[in-house]
Formats: structure tokens, sequence, C-alpha cells
């Protein structure tokens, strides 16, 4: 829903170029692949920052329940070590705390302990039939979930109810039919839910302009998005 005219990835395209999260330049992808912009969730590095953060997945969460295509009882959100455990951890408290949800935070340890509670998960414990909403920072092609949801089903028959993302890329990769976020939904089947598309993103960014007035994106920068 608009606040003050706002959509939720309008307001969230600001917050990430105010935090230095979203860069337009030339970056190398995990795949290899060049791109002329790139996320860095790393960027979300105080409490302020990954508070603001929790709230956006927390919002873009809520909006999804509202709209029938996540259900109000989750019982815990699952981020995948190491980059996911700050988005479980604070995605839990704002809904929590500003939207009357209480739910559970897990997240996976990379390396098996052998001592004290020598699980693998830490958090709220995975069982059987609990409702599992995952969260992640970005979408390329999808590599990340593909490894986490198998290491999942393995601990116990949780129900992965989605995957909330802050950033979907809207990548086909190699040339495939299905966006990276489409074929996971066809082979999971879950939804994937983003805070924003790159497209949205760009259509945003296209309208700011530095304080001299000059655009923060070329309209080279602006047609290239379209590609994807
Ligand atoms: P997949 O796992 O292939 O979907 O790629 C997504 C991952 O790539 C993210 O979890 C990041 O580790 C990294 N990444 C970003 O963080 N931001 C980007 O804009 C692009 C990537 C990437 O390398 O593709």
């Amino acid at each position: 829903d608009p606040i003050n005219g706002e959509t939720i990835s309008q307001r969230f395209t600001s917050f990430l170029l105010q935090v230095g999260a979203l860069r337009f330049g030339d970056f190398t992808l995990k795949s290899g692949r060049k791109s002329p912009y790139f996320i860095n969730a790393g960027a979300f590095d105080n409490g302020e920052k990954i508070a603001l953060l929790g709230e956006f997945y927390a919002q873009t969460i809520v909006q999804a329940v509202k709209s029938g295509d996540l259900p109000v009882d989750i019982d815990t959100v699952f981020g995948p070590a190491y980059k996911g455990i700050p988005l479980a951890v604070s995605t839990s408290i704002a809904l929590a705390s500003a939207h009357d949800m209480p739910v559970g935070y897990t997240f996976d340890r990379k390396e098996a302990k052998d001592h004290g509670d020598g699980g693998i998960m830490v958090g709220t414990q995975l069982r059987d039939g609990m409702k599992v909403l995952l969260v992640d920072d970005v979408m390329t092609a999808g590599t990340a979930i593909h490894e986490v949801v198998p290491k999942l089903k393995s601990q116990a028959d949780v129900e992965i109810v989605g995957l909330v993302l802050s950033v979907d890329r809207m990548e086909h990769i190699n040339g495939s039919k299905l966006s990276a976020v489409a074929s996971v939904e066809k082979e999971f089947g879950f939804p994937v839910f983003s805070i924003a598309n790159v497209q949205e993103i760009f259509d945003t960014a296209a309208q700011m302009t530095e304080a001299d007035g000059t655009p923060i994106i070329s309209e080279q920068l602006q047609e290239q998005a379209h590609d994807y």
C-alpha cells in the first residue's frame, strides 16, 4: 500500500541508495557475468539500517498475508547463513513488534557442531508440519536457494510457505523462458516475493537526480535495465 503516495518499492529504492547498498558501475556477479549494477546487503551495517530493512521485509510479508498469498500462522522465518541471519532476525523482530505477528527465527550453521546442543540449526528448531518462510537478499540464478531447500527438508518435514527477497534481479539464465524466480516457484511450488524488482528500482531511480540536477542513472543505463 502506498505511504505518502510512494509504493514500497519506491521507498525501498531510496533507502538502498541512501545506505549505499545499490551501486551502478561495472560489476562481476557470482556467476562470473558482468552487470551494470550491484546490490550489496553488506551495506546494512548498523542497528538503524538493519531494523529498517527488517521492517521492509515485514511490510512485504504482511501485504502477502493480506492478499492471501502467505498464511498468517507462519512458525518461523529462516535465513540461510551467513547473510540471511540478520535478515531472519530483523524480520522476526519487525513482525512481532510492529505487525502483531509473532514468529520464530531460524538459521543454519555452515559447519556441524559436535558439542553443546550439537544441532545444525540455531533459533526455533524445525519440526514436522511447521510453516517456514525463507528470507534471502538477492536472487540472480537461484543457486543459493537450491542449496538451502534440501538442507531444511533434511531436518524435518516442514512446509516452506514462500521466499521473500529484498531484490529480484529478474534474470533469465542462459536465455531461459522463465525467470530465475519463476523457475524456483515452479520447481519448489512456493511463491517468491521481493520488496522490489530491478524494473521497479530502475524506474524509480530514473526519476531521481543528484543535488546539482544530473540524473543518478544515465539514459544508456535505463535502456540496459529493460533488457533483463
Ligand atoms: P544466486 O544465488 O545465483 O541467485 O545469486 C544471488 C547471490 O549473488 C546473492 O545472494 C549474493 O551473494 C550475490 N549477488 C548480490 O549480492 N547482489 C547482486 O546484485 C548480484 C549478486 C550476484 O553475484 O549475482
